[in-house]
C-alpha cells in the first residue's frame, strides 16, 4: 500500500535548541543544510533578543550531534547597497551547491524597510561569505536556486506575494548572471485544503531519474492560526517549469509537542535537506519557530507519491 506519510522523525529531536547557541538569542529555527568536506553543515537562523534574524554555522561529523559555532557568519550588512533591505534580519536560509562552479549559494529574504526580499550571496569554503545582489520587488521570500544550470541559465523559484488579491503561489524565474532576473510564470498556486492560503519552497530541488523533486509548505489560517505543513511536486528536468505531478495531501505536519507549541505554533518549516548514498533525505526543519528538527524519507518514496497522484496543472 503507497505510504501516505513518508517520514520518519528521529527520536532525539529536536536536534539544536536555543540553549545550543553559545550566546544570547530568542531562538533557532529554519535552517539550510549541505555536505562540506568531511561535515554536515547547518545555516542556522538565529534570531536575537531584538526580533531580527542572523546566520550562524553549526558543524557536525553525523548530521544527527550538532556543534554551533561561537558567533554569527553573516549578519545584516554595512553596505549602503544591502544595509537598507536587511537591517531588520536576514531569515531562511537555503544553501544550493553547483558543481560546475564549486561554489555553495546561500539564498535568504532579507528583511528591511520595506519588507522581505529575496538576497542571494556565495561562498566557497564557509569562511568568507560574498553578497551577490537582493533581487526583484519587495513582498518576496522562499528562493531557492535549482543546483544545476539549464541552457546556460540559473533557475530559482520563489514566492512573491499575492498579486491583485491572489495567494501567493510558487513562481520560476531564470538569469544569466544571478542579478536580472526574467520571471516566467506560476509553477504551482494555493488551492482550497491544507495549503489553501499560500505556499512556498523549502529546500532547493533534488535531481532524480524522474524529475527535479521540490519539497514545498503550504499554509491554512483557520480561526485557532496559521498550519505549516509539507508536500512534494515534480518538475520536469529539462523543462522545470512543466509539473509532472504534485501531492493532494500534505505529506508531513505539525504532530510532536515541539512542533504544536512554541513563538509560533504548528509550524514545520524545512530549509535544507540532504541526500545520502541510499537514498535516505535527511530532512532538516524548524518547529513551531524555536528549535531544530530532523525527519527522515526515502527519496524515492515521494517521488512516487508525486506520480501516483498525477494532478497535472493543465
Ligand atoms: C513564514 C516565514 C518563516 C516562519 C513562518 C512561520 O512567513 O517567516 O520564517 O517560520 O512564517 O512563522
Amino acid at each position: 500500500m503507497i505510504n501516505l506519510n513518508p517520514f520518519n522523525r528521529y527520536n532525539e529531536n529536536p536536534i539544536i535548541q536555543r540553549n545550543d547557541i553559545p550566546y544570547p538569542c530568542n531562538t533557532v529555527f529554519n535552517a539550510a543544510a549541505c555536505k562540506f568536506r568531511d561535515e554536515y553543515i547547518l545555516l542556522l537562523r538565529v534570531e536575537d533578543l531584538r526580533g531580527y534574524s542572523h546566520l550562524t554555522i553549526a558543524r557536525s561529523k553525523d548530521g544527527y550531534r550538532f556543534k554551533v559555532d561561537e558567533s554569527p557568519w553573516v549578519c545584516p550588512s554595512e553596505d549602503p547597497a544591502f544595509h537598507p533591505f536587511e537591517v531588520y534580519g536576514i531569515e531562511d536560509p537555503r544553501i544550493t551547491f553547483i558543481d560546475q562552479e564549486r561554489t555553495y549559494y546561500i539564498t535568504y529574504t532579507a528583511f528591511g524597510i520595506y519588507g522581505p526580499r529575496v538576497g542571494i550571496g556565495k561562498t566557497k569554503d564557509f569562511k568568507e561569505f560574498e553578497r551577490i545582489a537582493i533581487i526583484g520587488p519587495p513582498d518576496n521570500k522562499d528562493a531557492v536556486l535549482f543546483p544545476a544550470k539549464i541552457n546556460g541559465q540559473y533557475i530559482l523559484l520563489d514566492r512573491p506575494g499575492g498579486v491583485v488579491g491572489a495567494h501567493p503561489a510558487i513562481w520560476i524565474n531564470y538569469s544569466y548572471d544571478l542579478i536580472y532576473w526574467k520571471k516566467s510564470g506560476v509553477i504551482l498556486a494555493p488551492e482550497p485544503g491544507w495549503g489553501q492560503s499560500k505556499l512556498g519552497m523549502c529546500v532547493p530541488p533534488i535531481k532524480t531519474d524522474e524529475g527535479w523533486l521540490c519539497i514545498y509548505h503550504g499554509v491554512k489560517i483557520t480561526p485557532a492560526g496559521r498550519i505549516y505543513r509539507i508536500g512534494a511536486m515534480l518538475l520536469d528536468l529539462e523543462h522545470p517549469e512543466k509539473v509532472l505531478g504534485y501531492t493532494s495531501h500534505f505529506i508531513f505536519g505539525p504532530e510532536a509537542e515541539y512542533e504544536r507549541m512554541g513563538d509560533v505554533p504548528n509550524v514545520v518549516f524545512p530549509c535544507g535537506a540532504i541526500i545520502e548514498e541510499d537514498g535516505i533525505m535527511r530532512m532538516y526543519y524548524g518547529a513551531a519557530d524555536t528549535c531544530i528538527a530532523l525527519a527522515e524519507a526515502h527519496v524515492k518514496d515521494i517521488v512516487e507519491l508525486c506520480i501516483k497522484e498525477n494532478h497535472k496543472l493543465c
